[in-house]
C-alpha cells in the first residue's frame, strides 16, 4: 500500500527524536494523513506479515470490540495481545467495545442539557449506556445524510486514570452517494506494529457496516496526531540522533520500494543497537 510507504517515508524524514513514557524513544511527527479507497481492495499491508496468527488476532479482537465487553475472558481464548493490560480476572480498566457499545451517561445532567429519556432505543437503563454502534446504523438507514455519524471512545475521566487510554478513539461515518466513508483519528500510532493493525481493523469496519446499512464501501480515510517509529533508548536512540540527518536525507530520495529496501539495506550495513523488546526493521519495508 503506497499510502502506508509514504506515511512511514514522511515520519523518519519529517519526525523529530523524542522520548516517551515507555523508556523507548520514537522519532515522531505531527498529524499525518492519508486516505485508502476501499473499492480497489482491501488494505492488508504486504510489508508487514499480517497472515495467520494475527490476523486470526485481529478479527478476535474487532468481534470483541463489536460485543461491547469491557473484559477479555472470551477474547483471550483466541489471542494473548490484551493480556498485559488486564487483571487476572480479564478486567481491563479501558476497553474499546464497551465505550462504543456501553459509553456511561451521566444519571442526572445539569438543567437544560439534552440527555435521553427512559425508554429511548440507544439508552440501556440498567446501566445507564449508550449504544453507539446501533446509533450508527439505524442512523446511516434512516438519516445517511448526517454529518453527526461520530463513535467516540475516549471518555476524559477514565482517560486521565487509566494506563491504556484508547489510540484510536474516535471515527466518523460520512455518505457521499451511495459510498459509505470512513474518518479515523488516531493519537498516537506506532507506525510500525500498530498501524497496520489500525488500519485493517477499521477497512474491516467499513466494509462490514457498509454491507449491513446497504452501502457501497467508499474510502478509509486516517488521522495520527503522534504519528512514530520506534528507534530504542540508549545506544540506539543516541545512533538514530547523530545519523538522523543522514537518514532523512536518504528517505527524501525515496520513489520506489526498491528506493526503501536501499535504505534498510543502510539500516542493516550501520547496524545500530539493538533495541529491547521491540521488533526491529520491519517497519522499513
Ligand atoms: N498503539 C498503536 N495502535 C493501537 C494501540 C497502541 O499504534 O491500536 F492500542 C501504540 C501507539 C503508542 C503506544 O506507541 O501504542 C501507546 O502509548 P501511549 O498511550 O503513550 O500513546
Amino acid at each position: 500500500m503506497r499510502q502506508y510507504l509514504d506515511l512511514v517515508t514522511d515520519v523518519l524524514s519529517d519526525g523529530q527524536h523524542k522520548p516517551n513514557r515507555t523508556g523507548v524513544d520514537t522519532i515522531s511527527a505531527f498529524s499525518r494523513h492519508y486516505e485508502v479507497d476501499l473499492r480497489e481492495g482491501f488494505p492488508l499491508l504486504t510489508t508487514k506479515d499480517l497472515s495467520g496468527f494475527r490476523w486470526n488476532s485481529l478479527i478476535h479482537e474487532f468481534v470483541w470490540y463489536l460485543s461491547g465487553e469491557e473484559h477479555i475472558r472470551t477474547l483471550r481464548e483466541e489471542t494473548g495481545i490484551w493480556d498485559a493490560w488486564a487483571d487476572d480476572e480479564g478486567r481491563l480498566d479501558t476497553a474499546y467495545g464497551r465505550f462504543w457499545r456501553r459509553f456511561p451517561i451521566p444519571d442526572e445532567g445539569l438543567p437544560g442539557e439534552a440527555w435521553p429519556e427512559e425508554g429511548h432505543r440507544w439508552l440501556n437503563e440498567d446501566e445507564r449506556t449508550f449504544d453507539q454502534i446501533q446509533y450508527v446504523l439505524d442512523t446511516l438507514r434512516e438519516n445517511p445524510t448526517s454529518r453527526r455519524i461520530v463513535v467516540n471512545a475516549w471518555h476524559p475521566a477514565n482517560a486521565a486514570v487509566s494506563t491504556l487510554p484508547p489510540c484510536h478513539y474516535s471515527f466518523v461515518f460520512n455518505v457521499q452517494g451511495d459510498e459509505l466513508n470512513l474518518h479515523l483519528t488516531q493519537r498516537s500510532g506506532d507506525i510500525a506494529l500498530g498501524v497496520p493493525f489500525n488500519v485493517a481493523a477499521y477497512a474491516l469496519l467499513a466494509t462490514a457496516v457498509a454491507q449491513r446499512t446497504g452501502f457501497e464501501v467508499g474510502k478509509f480515510a486516517h488521522t495520527v496526531v503522534d504519528a512514530h517509529v520506534y528507534c530504542g533508548e540508549g545506544d540506539r536512540g543516541a545512533w538514530y540522533a547523530d545519523n538522523l540527518a543522514d537518514l532523512q536525507a536518504r528517505l527524501a530520495d525515496v520513489e520506489s520500494r526498491a528506493d526503501y529496501l536501499d535504505v534498510r539495506d543502510w539500516l542493516v550495513e550501520t547496524a545500530p543497537p539493538e533495541p529491547d523488546g521491540k521488533e526491529d526493521y520491519d517497519h522499513v519495508p
